[in-house]
């Protein structure tokens, strides 16, 4: 099965750690062994063995790669990538996992972000705090 322009490109900027718009070695084995992760995941998660995810194998899908998402969530990822069958098949599971996967991402490094500033803050605070007292 071939794996599509759009899927190679969201996969090279998720991987693309150091932003050069390539995949080096390294960034190439991180790839290797995530396609090889996705598509464990995919076989176990597909129940009726159909070579696609339905809804509900998706969700399965997507618990054991690590995302717990709600019925909203997974309804949108399902209607984003499924095909006029409502299936989805591995290209576009995989576009759908490593979107996920982004977001997943761009929401921890928000959150780190956020915990940084509200650490500086409370260090200013306590800086007041001593220079008042
Ligand atoms: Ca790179
Ligand atoms: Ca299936």
């Amino acid at each position: 099965e071939g794996i599509t322009l759009e899927t190679c490109r969201s996969i090279v900027n998720l991987l693309d750690k150091d932003g050069n718009g390539k995949l080096s070695l390294t960034e190439f084995h991180v790839l290797w062994m995530k396609i090889q992760q996705y598509q464990k995941i995919f076989r176990s998660a597909d129940a009726d063995n159909s070579g696609a995810m339905n809804s509900h194998e998706m969700r399965e899908a997507l618990s054991q790669a690590g995302f717990q998402v709600n019925n909203a969530v997974l309804q949108v990822i399902v209607s984003r990538y499924a095909n006029s069958e409502s299936s989805v098949d591995f290209d576009s599971f995989l576009s759908a996992l490593i979107r996920v996967e982004m977001l997943f991402s761009e929401f921890l490094s928000l959150f780190r972000l956020l915990g940084r500033l509200l650490w500086k803050c409370n260090l200013l605070q306590l800086q007041v705090t001593l220079f008042k007292m």
